[in-house]
């Protein structure tokens, strides 16, 4: 096998022998199975639409399947054989929809696997077909996938969004489009470096619909304080970042006596007013970052619904009560069905009532959460004041992935070294590093915000830009500097868009990605002066200006 898709790649070159997130060369293989299809889906639903026949559910079928191909997703054999099938299933209706309209299939859109054959074999055998497409050029190589790894990315937001209501088609038009121009050999490094802006563009538009969605349905968030302690009672967690799915199982929780807690990225969901003041049941937050899920679910006394990365594979002592939805997948895991888009929780919320649940309560402790863009900007007089009255010397977004690796700790460093006189913005899953930390606050604001989950990258961007239009300069003139750690292909799809908004003096870490070759890295120093993090003093030393 080959993937160096994530962070936490091997020896920070490539996994080889076996995925350090737990994935099989199997699954691997049948990754790169289902996006070759998808690839070969790709031109035929480009020909179809210039022929004005509907490629809809294609286009959420390719989300989907690409979002199911991310780190930590789906580990699950069986369901990228289905999606293989479905894929071809998709491409040949089109095909027959199309008719004699198209005389001629490019080659690509005509092949099919042999599903009475080793899937596993057949998807080795393309796992290397992108370093041919590359012609042997390294550089190449690494921007096909760096596009690739971003329009991963760019669909999870999409789908997330879609499943919220909010689509626009140019995000549909332009995955097929990157996913059709992998296979082309005329274009050359400055129209991939393009492409990879263009997918940083889309991606924005991604994060807005997403923004858009949660904001339209549950309400601006607002700061709320968030219970870290248990409560006794009954209990079930939900991980992941889908709050749609979140607020199906408050829904289909109501009444039945459980507390639901957030875990991860779900943290945010308490500042949205139309969740909160919705269900009484929705209590509070348990646990931390993803990579500590193997200590923190075994201990949860409830049942436990991932519905998004990042899933670990699951240890025998929770995996009974541990449940998939979505694109979330783990052979042996029961993975729970949707009937019109909502899955039916009644197994967890069985498995809930089944277990003992909390016994005893906790010592109050509490986070607070909702800093979205709405409510800085509420608040946007009084920090521009503090700002021009030299209270406000400096903001670091400390935003991005969390992991297992040591070297994350910089993060944590960081913050704590950040004088007293400088605001933390925050965001995604790296925050549970710092974010139950007293910071104190600058003349009533806080120190330390949460914005949200990474996909909330949007409202930091929309801060920014507030910040920068009520001093009359540029983002890159603002006294803000960013720290951004990353993980996997959302914080890829994420970096290309603050590339493409121009934002300069990027620190990245903890590693560089091993995807990216040492020219390509270069050209996007020199242009952008993207950097490695070095050292927490050194880098706040550089900040400041000092
Ligand atoms: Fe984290 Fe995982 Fe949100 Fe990622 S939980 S690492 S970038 O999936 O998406 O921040
Ligand atoms: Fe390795 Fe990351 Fe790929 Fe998993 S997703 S196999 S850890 S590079």
């Amino acid at each position: 096998m080959f993937c160096e898709q994530c962070e936490q790649t091997a020896s920070g070159q490539g996994c080889h022998q076996w995925g350090a997130c737990g994935k099989s060369p199997e699954v691997n293989a049948l990754q790169d199975l289902l996006v070759y299809y998808l690839r070969s889906l790709a031109p035929v639903a480009l020909k179809a639409r210039e022929l004005g026949v509907s490629t809809q559910e294609a286009d959420i079928f390719t989300a989907k399947a690409l979002f199911a191909t991310m780190t930590n997703v789906n580990f699950d054999k069986k369901r990228f054989v289905e999606y293989l099938h479905a894929c071809i299933d998709l491409r040949e209706g089109l095909k027959q929809t199309c008719g004699d309209r198209i005389s001629q299939w490019p080659d690509i859109a005509n092949v099919a696997p042999d599903f009475a054959e080793s899937l596993v074999e057949q998807g080795h055998d393309v796992s290397l077909e992108l370093l041919d497409l590359a012609d042997g050029n390294p550089d190449l190589f690494a921007l096909k996938l760096t596009v690739l790894y971003g329009v991963k990315g760019m669909v999870s937001y999409a789908y997330l969004a879609y499943e919220l209501g909010e689509e626009d088609d140019r995000i549909y038009q332009f995955t097929y489009e990157t996913l059709a121009a992998i296979s082309r050999s005329d274009l050359q490094l400055p129209d991939w470096i393009d492409l990879a802006l263009q997918v940083g563009e889309l991606n924005l538009l991604a994060m807005k619909l997403l923004d858009a969605g949660h904001v339209n349905t549950y309400g601006h968030p607002v700061p709320t304080p968030v219970p870290l302690n248990v409560k006794p009672g009954k209990a079930l967690l939900v991980s992941g970042h889908d709050i749609k799915y979140l607020d199906a199982i408050l829904t289909q929780t109501a009444d039945k006596g459980i507390n639901v807690y957030t875990h991860g990225e779900l943290l945010p969901a308490h500042g949205y007013p139309r969740l909160k003041e919705k269900y009484p049941h929705f209590y509070g937050h348990y646990g931390t970052a993803w990579q500590n899920q193997t200590k923190d679910f075994a201990k949860f006394p409830g049942a436990i619904v991932l519905t998004t990365n990042c899933l670990m594979p699951p240890h025998e002592n929770y995996e009974d009560k541990l449940f998939s939805v979505g694109a979330v997948g783990y052979s042996g895991l029961t993975h729970l069905l949707e009937e019109n888009g909502i899955p039916d929780f009644t197994p967890a919320i069985q498995t809930s009532l089944d277990l003992p649940g909390f016994s005893e309560g906790e010592p109050a402790k509490e986070v607070t959460v909702g800093f979205a863009r709405n409510a800085v900007m509420e608040v946007g007089d009084r920090v521009i004041e503090a700002v021009k009255a030299g209270q406000i010397r400096h903001f670091f977004l400390v935003g991005g992935c969390d992991g297992a690796k040591p070297d994350r700790n910089y993060y944590t460093e960081f913050v704590e070294k950040v004088p007293d006189d400088c605001i933390v913005l925050t965001l995604a899953c790296g925050k549970f590093r710092f974010f139950d930390r007293q910071l104190g606050d600058i003349g009533g604001i806080p120190r330390l915000l949460d914005i949200g989950q990474c996909n909330d990258a949007y409202s930091a961007i929309q801060i920014a830009l507030g910040l920068a239009e009520a001093f009359q300069t540029d983002v890159n003139s603002l006294p803000l500097s960013m720290i951004l750690s990353w993980y996997e292909q959302k914080a890829i799809a994420v970096l290309l868009t603050l590339l493409y908004l121009g934002i300069k003096d990027i620190r990245l870490g903890p590693t560089l990605p091993a995807f990216l070759t040492p020219n390509v890295f270069k050209l996007l120093s020199q242009q952008y002066k993207l950097k490695a993090i070095t050292t927490p003093d050194a880098d706040l030393a550089a900040c400041l200006g000092r």
